[in-house]
């Protein structure tokens, strides 16, 4: 099966973000999914105190939302949850999986929800329905059976507070701390470079902070598709006169104008605020270049105000009080050239030093970043780079500035946060052997990539997936399906089928679990869940529509009873009373991080929700110095791999349209790209196709240039002419992956680097 695609059209789209193509947009998908009217009702909850979390990004949710605290993508987040559509016994009954795995990951998750427990048989290539008393007692015994080094629990980043907190307490329990995330293929860097330099992992600004700030600072999100209500406060920043510089290759249309289409004023006049002040399309890695600019103009500019009595640049006070490090780094930026920084950054001088400038004028700067900062090789060298230029100027730990790395998931942050992690030193083991009287293991665990490492060398055993979809997302994704397939157990927990669940191991569970936006019943009545969005507060979200099956359970319950199944009884770890009551489950999530969570319970529903203490934010520094550390990076070079290449290799970005959640395609429209009916394409500068001697518009295969002799190709790319940096190009996540090599990642967090990927462009060769 093959999806029914119009001739794709390519043209540039003249509209601004939202608007009204949003609203065209959202109304499509409503219907596609044979949501009845009361799918209006239901947006009335989304990120409302009283209502349910959106399941889409994690951005803020204000204490005093609007009337429809939601966003295109958020409500077709929504739609394509609750979507009329069932898959269950009967759909799998009709199609082998071998035949599934031939379908796209549009048709594979529109087919609707799952409903009803499977387990794979291979006599006939089929799942095949069992009960949930079958599934737990071969799932347990099968585990029961192995190292425990030898499993892997991976979560994607969706899953409450709740139900996180327990899977990461049974992992440990059984033995072993594999417990890798999503947040490993993203923010991870954000994770290592922010505690290493200001003490904390997390940003440190609050939603507060957007309505004072003097300046933001715009590095790699893209804020219109990913995180659209963020949109909000930065159209009231613009009002304010607040300038926006962006740093993007890409000129993303959400961050050039935005229509807010929940404005009847707005959307009667198409009336659109301009968002970028300036707008630098640097090159694909070439950030830490263009931020040393802006650094090196405002040292030698400070150094002259000193000479001649003017007002200083730098804030040296907090420089003295509060940082380690100074003088080295001034001793990098001294000794940098500029037109080194112009090469690596693709901007000339003049552009680093007018975005200097208006930074060096502005009282308050927040800093914001996402993908296009932490998916490189020095991806964390990068985020550090930032906090150099916010320290220059005392911008951390002040309202109105700070750090906003702008999260994915809407609970990845928070998962974190509980305990979801590989590093024994991030986990709260001592508290945890206290309360439940066990010995937890003291063992790294396996992050993402390193899972795939013990999956390709015939180590890990078993792969235990709490939601997404992860033999997608990850890298080399042809050569992890041929090692996936060597497991013994893969069990994976879902609302949608993906192809995860189609590259199994010999023995395979798919268990279908309710969405956030169902009522989840327990014994103790209707339950809440909670989760921490982008600026650290922890909101709690109730289920609001009737469940998908009476044969579908709830996220803990299924933790619980995996727990039940496969551990030796501990009379100190109540799983059904937690199940009974995710109440009890806060309470020993407070009982475990006594400070960071204080009167969950009472406070999870509060208007802006539960603000978790941020140490540095009030200019207390958690770091092994007790300062914040300047750093210099090893070099300008972001992915110092690339450029030694032969000219025709050109440094591919893998990006999401504004039509997916991840691996979850909603459509094959990225409107604000000017891309309709197609995701098989290549963007790429008008000289490098003159140059390579391509046409606009021809197919094309993409290779990998990397010198481990093993040959990484997609076919059938149209080359799309676009305004993208020469020697840059860049195409869709996640068709592109298999063009990414596994070891391919960010030296200290091992997040693949998604957007420096060596490429070459070839004639399309005849399937
Ligand atoms: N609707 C929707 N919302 C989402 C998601 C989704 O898929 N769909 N995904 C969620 C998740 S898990 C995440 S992590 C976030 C991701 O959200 P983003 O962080 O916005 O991630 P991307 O779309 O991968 O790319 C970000 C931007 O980085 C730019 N870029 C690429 N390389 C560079 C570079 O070297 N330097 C700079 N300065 N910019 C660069 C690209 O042009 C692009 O505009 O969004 C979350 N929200
Ligand atoms: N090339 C490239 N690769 C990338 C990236 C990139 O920019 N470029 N980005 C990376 C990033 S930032 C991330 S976060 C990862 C994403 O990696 P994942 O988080 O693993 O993937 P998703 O696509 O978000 O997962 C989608 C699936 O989650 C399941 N699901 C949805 N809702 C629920 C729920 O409520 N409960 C459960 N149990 N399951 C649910 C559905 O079955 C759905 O098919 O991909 C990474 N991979
Ligand atoms: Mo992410």
């Amino acid at each position: 099966m093959t999806d029914k695609m119009a001739t794709p059209i390519i043209e540039p789209y003249e509209g601004p973000a939202g608007g009204w193509g949003s609203a065209g947009s959202l109304a499509e998908i409503l219907t596609r999914e044979q949501i009845p009217v009361s799918g209006a009702a239901l947006l009335m909850k989304q990120n409302k105190p009283d209502g349910f979390m959106c399941v889409s990004c994690a951005w803020s949710k204000p204490a005093k939302p609007s009337a429809f605290e939601y966003c295109e993508n958020g409500a077709k987040a929504t739609a394509w949850e609750q979507t009329a559509k069932r898959v269950g016994p009967d759909f799998f009954a009709r199609h082998t999986v071998t035949e599934l795995l031939g379908w796209t990951d549009y048709a594979l998750e529109e087919k609707g929800r799952l409903t009803y427990p499977m387990r794979y048989d291979a006599a006939s290539d089929r799942y095949v329905p069992v009960t949930w008393e079958e599934a737990f007692a071969e799932i347990g015994r099968e585990l029961k059976g192995f190292d425990p080094a030898s499993v892997v629990f991976y979560t994607s980043g969706r899953a409450s507070l709740e139900t996180s907190y327990m899977y990461g307490l049974l992992a440990r329990l059984y033995g072993t701390n594999n417990l890798p995330d999503s947040s490993n293929m993203c923010h991870e860097p954000t994770s290592v470079g922010l505690k290493s330099t200001i003490g904390v992992a997390v940003g440190t600004t609050v939603l507060e902070d957007f309505e004072t700030t003097d300046l933001i600072l715009f590095f790699g999100q893209n804020v219109g598709s990913n995180a659209p209500r963020m949109l909000h406060p930065l159209q009231d920043a613009r009002r304010r006169r607040v300038p926006i510089i962006t740093f993007n290759p890409l000129r993303e249309r959400g961050l050039e104008r935005f229509t807010n289409p929940q404005s009847v004023v707005e959307m009667a006049t198409r009336h659109a605020t301009e968002i970028s002040t300036q707008y630098h399309q640097v090159k694909a890695g070439g950030d830490i270049a263009a931020i040393t600019g802006m650094c090196k103009w405002l040292i030698t500019e400070d150094r002259e105000a000193k000479q001649v009595g003017r007002p200083r640049m730098l804030d040296v006070g907090f420089i003295a009080e509060h940082t380690h490090g100074f003088e080295d780094f001034v001793a990098f930026c001294d000794g940098q050239d500029w037109s080194d920084l112009e090469a690596r950054s693709g901007l000339t001088r003049g552009a680093m030093e007018e975005a200097a400038r208006v930074y060096a004028r502005a009282r308050s700067t927040i800093a914001v970043y996402g993908m296009g900062l932490t998916q490189h090789r020095k991806g964390t060298q990068a985020v550090r780079m930032l906090v150099n230029l916010l320290l220059l100027r005392g911008n951390i730990g002040r309202p109105g500035a700070g750090l906003c790395p702008v999260r994915g998931h809407s609970n990845v942050q928070g998962q974190r946060t509980v305990g979801i992690t590989e590093k024994p030193e991030l986990a709260p083991l001592d508290t945890l052997k206290e309360l439940y009287g066990f010995e937890p293991p003291r063992e790294k665990g396996l992050n993402t990539v390193e899972a795939c490492e013990g999956i390709v060398a015939g180590e890990v055993k078993a792969f235990i997936g709490l939601g997404g979809n992860f033999v997608r997302a990850i890298p080399d994704t042809v050569r992890m399906e041929d090692a996936w397939r060597g497991m013994r157990l893969t069990v994976q927990i879902a609302t949608k089928l993906n192809r995860s669940h189609l590259v199994n191991g010999a023995v395979a569970y798919l268990l279908p679990c309710l969405g956030r936006i169902e009522v989840d019943l327990q014994a103790s009545g209707p339950q809440a869940v909670s989760m921490e969005d982008s600026t650290s507060c922890f909101h709690g979200s109730r289920g609001v529509t009737k469940p998908v099956s009476e044969h579908v359970r709830s996220e803990p319950w299924i933790v619980a009873e995996l727990a039940k199944a496969t551990l030796e009884p501990n009379p100190k770890v109540g799983w059904d009373a937690w199940v009974g009551d995710y109440a009890k489950v806060r309470d020993a999530i407070e009982a475990t991080y006594p400070e960071v969570f204080k009167d969950l319970n009472g406070r999870m529903f509060d208007p802006g929700g539960l603000h978790k203490p941020l140490a540095a934010r009030e200019r207390r520094w958690e770091t092994e110095t007790g300062k914040a550390n300047f750093t210099v990076p090893d070099g300008l070079n972001e992915d110092p791999d690339m450029p030694k290449r032969h000219a025709d290799v050109l440094d591919l970005m893998t990006l999401r349209s504004n039509d997916q959640f991840n691996t979850t395609v909603y459509g094959y429209d990225d409107r604000f790209r000017g891309v309709k009916g197609t995701r098989t394409i290549l963007f790429m500068n008008s000289d490098d196709i003159d140059r390579l001697g391509f046409r606009d518009g021809e197919n094309v295969d993409l290779a990998t240039e990397a010198d481990d002799g093993i040959e990484r190709v997609v076919r059938g790319l149209r080359i799309v002419k676009y305004e993208i940096p020469p020697g840059n190009c860049g195409g869709y996540y996640p068709e592109l992956n298999p063009l990414i090599p596994l070891w391919h990642y960010d030296e200290e967090a091992k997040t693949p680097a998604a957007k420096a990927i060596p490429v070459r462009v070839r004639r399309s060769a005849p399937a």
